[in-house]
């Protein structure tokens, strides 16, 4: 074996991923590229070339900033509520955030993926994933909103999404909690972990032309973690590959119980194959319970459906659909290489970088070159499945991206650093320190079949001394490095919303033609809308009031609102007249526990108000729209019941 026994492993990387913190790049001061002022610049009124879509870790959100400037654009909201976009305030939205638990206004966003159309990002949409509470969003890049959500039944956290097949015929997830199954009772005791815990992968199936998602069906594996994944392409189109850890399906991740293991595994599923036992009838339907949500932007409602069976594979079962290739210690990204034939698996706690033929794995399959099995799964033999070893790359390792000229970079936490090498020789061409310990690193188009090779960003996980203090916390932060030479060279350090974990960059050209300008008013088929000023009207039903509001520079109509009595429930359904890109209005009132809305442009947003008190409560426009903005306002007296 090329690494240390297994006792002198644990003890060492546990010393090193606990110094992770103190750890400092060297050569710090000659780091900068002399020209990074001009690289980095792009001068005031100028597009930037390309979009950089971030994932916000724990915010549950979604930021996109420009590159080469590091000009945060637009945060979108996700999976937690947001004032700015009143994103889960508008009875409108609220159902997005909807789940078989009820409500979870909040999630931890971990990784973003563009849709492809064969190997290449297209520009459509943009999946994003929800790591507690397992979800994945599609937002529409045509008006940067999440237009649907679904939840993944048979999962606790839901790490390894939401990473796509190379024609977004599917988005795959991979839980990373094991549990036990939805439809049996899963009071059991958590020392049973061995006997009735699972890991199920899921398959999303997207439509071609809507995006509209469904969970098509799901394969049982063992009780292991799924931690990432990505797809095949070219000759291993038609693949999925994973990594997997705590194989000794430990109950308690002590690092003595999840680190025992030289190796854990990558997963090599034949998703194609699975198709074709699903057509003949080899799923198992089950019972399960999840929620979908989707948005419409003609209705600008959205709605909340609780689904309640999956189609189940068992891959212990169907031999030929998922194969282990043993991968050395806790390998976490799992990056397939632009042409399809290299599987790069990074072992947290791994001195070398592991990389995996996929001719390789498909000769050790058709000659059964098996290291036996693991819970009923064949076991293809380490060196049978290996191109070969990047040694001594750097401490703990990553994540992968590739520059399309036959090189990877990796993303080393422990020893902070971005290692470049080549994916043939396996030699290592350049390293560039970050500041610090960084996570996942993107290359516009870097996990596709065309990586664009100008940039690389690094999202690091520790700020310490870069920005000025700001208290206990700082912020995240991201670096710029120009790789269109032999050399990594920073250009731009900028600060990132929340904790940034995978990021995609992708060329403006692709989606900035395509962006929605405003919402047309004739085509607004909310129930609730008010197309003029004239059918804005008070409607009285029981103890509910429905107010239907207009608003346009520089007034509600109506902006006197009586009759309402304490114990309604009142329905403000504010229609934004305005037909003009970027106006949008606000509308906020004294003591409303729903928040505010923010209507755009030709779109109806609704605030439910239930009146705490008798007396008068102004309201007004929150977003600053004309000169007379600070007029936008008006008055709703409550009287007694
Ligand atoms: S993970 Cu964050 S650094 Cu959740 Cu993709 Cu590796
Ligand atoms: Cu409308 Cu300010």
């Amino acid at each position: 074996m090329h690494y240390s026994t297994k006792s002198l492993l644990v003890a060492s990387s546990a010393a090193l991923l606990l110094s992770a913190t103190s750890c400092k790049p060297k050569n710090a001061a000659t780091a900068v590229s002399a020209d990074a002022a001009s690289k980095a610049y792009v001068a005031p009124g100028k597009y930037d070339e390309f979009y950089n879509f971030v994932s916000g870790g724990f915010s549950g959100q979604l930021s996109v900033y420009g590159l080469p400037s590091g000009r945060l654009l637009r945060v979108i909201p996700v999976f937690s509520v947001d004032p700015e976009k009143g994103w889960g305030y508008s009875e409108e939205t609220k159902p997005m955030l909807n789940t078989s638990h009820g409500t979870v206004p909040w999630d931890d966003l971990h990784h973003t993926e563009l849709s492809q159309t064969n190997g290449e990002i297209d520009g459509r949409w943009i999946f994003v994933n929800a790591n507690n509470t397992p979800r994945i969003a599609r937002v529409d890049l045509k008006t940067f909103r999440t237009s649907e959500i679904i939840e993944i039944p048979n999962s606790a956290g839901n790490h390894s999404s939401p990473f796509i097949t190379d024609n977004t015929e599917y988005v795959v997830a991979g839980t990373r909690f094991s549990v036990p199954p939805d439809d049996v009772n899963g009071d059991v005791p958590i020392n049973s972990y061995k006997k009735n815990f699972k890991g199920y992968i899921s398959f999303i199936g997207v439509d071609k032309t809507s995006g509209k998602m469904d969970v098509s069906f799901q394969i049982e594996c063992p009780g292991i973690n799924f931690d990432l994944s990505h797809s095949g392409k070219n000759k291993s189109s038609g693949w999925f590959f994973f990594s997997c850890y705590n194989t000794e399906q430990a109950n308690t991740l002590l690092e003595v119980n999840a680190s025992q293991r030289d190796k854990d595994f990558i997963m090599a599923v034949n998703w194609k194959k699975a198709e074709e036992y699903l057509k003949a009838g080899k799923g198992k339907k089950v019972p399960v319970k999840y929620a979908h949500n989707t948005y419409d932007d003609k209705t600008h409602t959205s709605s909340s459906e609780i689904k309640n069976e999956v189609t189940v594979l068992n891959a212990k079962e169907l031999k030929d659909i998922c194969y282990f290739i043993p991968c050395p210690k806790s390998p976490h990204g799992c990056d397939v290489d632009p042409t399809g034939e290299y599987i790069v698996g990074s072992g947290k706690l791994a001195a070398l970088i592991p990389v995996f033929s996929f001719d390789k794995i498909q000769n050790a399959i058709a000659n059964k070159q098996f290291a036996g099995e693991y819970d009923g799964i064949p076991v293809i033999k380490y060196e049978a499945a290996l191109h070969g070893e990047v040694q001594k790359p750097g401490l703990g390792p990553l994540h992968t991206e590739f520059d399309g000229k036959g090189n990877a970079i990796t993303s080393f936490f422990v020893s902070s650093e971005l290692v470049k090498w080549n994916i043939k020789d396996l030699k290592v061409l350049d390293r560039a320190p970050t500041y610090y310990s960084v996570g996942h690193l993107c290359i516009p188009g870097g996990d596709t079949k065309k990586p664009n090779a100008k940039y690389v960003i690094a999202y690091n996980k520790i700020t310490k001394d870069r920005y000025l203090p700001t208290g206990p916390e700082l912020a995240q932060s991201a670096q710029l490095y120009d790789i269109s030479g032999d050399k990594m060279q920073l250009i731009l350090d900028f600060p990132t919303i929340g904790e940034p974990h995978y990021a995609q960059a992708v060329s403006a050209d692709l989606i900035k033609n395509n962006s929605v300008k405003f919402f047309k008013l004739e085509e607004n088929s909310n129930p609730y809308v008010s197309k003029g000023e004239s059918t804005a009207k008070i409607v009285r039903e029981g103890n509910k009031v429905h107010v239907y509001m207009t608003c346009i520079r520089s007034h509600f109509t109506p902006d006197n609102i009586e009759g309402i009595k304490m114990g309604d429930e009142v329905y403000f359904h504010v229609t934004n007249l305005e037909q003009d890109w970027d106006i949008p209005h606000g509308f906020g009132i004294k003591g409303a526990n729903n928040g505010e809305l923010l209507i755009m442009p030709g779109e109806t947003q609704t605030l439910k108000w239930v009146p705490d008190r008798v007396g008068m409560s102004p309201f007004y426009c929150t977003d600053f729209c004309s000169a007379l903005h600070q007029e936008m306002q008006g008055y709703i007296r409550v009287s007694p019941a």
